[in-house]
């Protein structure tokens, strides 16, 4: 599978993983575009808001503690596992807009979080911040404060977490390889670190069973499931 390339990744001193949903599909977790992307009758990506969330504070949280419930219970994938062992050969960095954890529950020891993470609540208002210990007994849950606690991920419309984009944009800027790996790339500014790894004169590799925007700009496209594809590289690395 990646034969052509396989003298690159020997040489490689730093390989840099661009991750999305596709990546966790294989543990059981749904992607958001395609078919699985639907929760009950709501379309996801309408959940996703700041608005959505002061519209119905409930219904959000519902979700994601849906979600939350559903990522605890999977395990990672070949796709994750093998993230975490190329670290016995090359710098591996992990650039991930999952909020699921897998990659750190792999083993991957540099994981910067995009879109943050479905294990982190945080206060509306004030600068409160914890993991989430158990269920709530009533959603939405409340702050000391007095305001709503919610997910500390990242919506449509707001910032991402200035500190890891920043790390991002340098793991992305000096990279040799960059793997992109089940992301439809159909979210900014995640989908443009490819084009800080090209611009620096990065080899793009993309895996992924379905066409992306970025398809033509790379060197090898792998038409397949990550957890069936990841693996070939480590035999590489032998
Ligand atoms: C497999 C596979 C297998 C399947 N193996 N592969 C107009 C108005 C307002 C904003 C904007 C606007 N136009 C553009 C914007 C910017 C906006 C944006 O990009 N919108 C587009 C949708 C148009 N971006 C933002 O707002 C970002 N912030 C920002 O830009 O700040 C500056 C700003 C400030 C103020 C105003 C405007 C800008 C923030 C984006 C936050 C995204 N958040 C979410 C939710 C996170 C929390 C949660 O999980 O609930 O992040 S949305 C969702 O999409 C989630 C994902 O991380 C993200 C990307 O999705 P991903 O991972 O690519 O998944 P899918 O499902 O799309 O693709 C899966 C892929 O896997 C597919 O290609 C499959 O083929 C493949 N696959 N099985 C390998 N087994
Ligand atoms: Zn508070």
């Amino acid at each position: 599978m990646f034969e052509s390339i396989a003298d690159k990744l020997l040489d490689a001193k730093k390989i840099v993983f661009v991750t999305g949903a596709g990546i966790s599909q294989e543990s059981g977790i749904p992607t958001f575009r395609g078919k699985d992307g639907l929760w009950r009758k709501y379309d996801a990506m309408q959940l996703a808001t700041i608005d959505a969330f002061y519209e119905n504070p409930k219904l959000v949280w519902e979700w994601y503690d849906e979600r939350r419930k559903n990522i605890l219970a999977a395990k990672p994938n070949a796709g994750h596992t093998t993230i975490a062992n190329l670290e016995k050969f090359k710098q591996i960095r992990v650039l991930t807009q999952n909020i699921d954890g897998l990659h750190q529950r792999a083993g991957s020891s540099q994981v910067y979080e995009l879109h943050g993470s479905i294990v982190t609540i945080k206060c509306t208002v004030c600068d409160f911040k914890e993991k989430v210990a158990e269920s709530f007994s009533e959603l939405p849950p409340i702050c000391k404060c007095g305001n709503m606690l919610r997910p500390d991920v990242v919506w449509f419309g707001e910032s991402l977490p200035q500190d890891v984009w920043s790390k991002a944009i340098e793991e992305a800027s000096l990279c040799d390889v960059m793997f992109v790996v089940g992301t439809s790339l159909a979210v900014s500014p995640a989908n443009m670190l490819p084009l800080y790894a090209k611009q620096n004169g990065a080899i793009l590799v993309e895996v992924n069973p379905e066409k992306t925007p970025m398809s033509q700009n790379m060197d090898l496209s792998i038409r397949s499931t990550s957890a069936n594809a990841l693996p070939e590289i480590l035999s590489i690395m032998h």
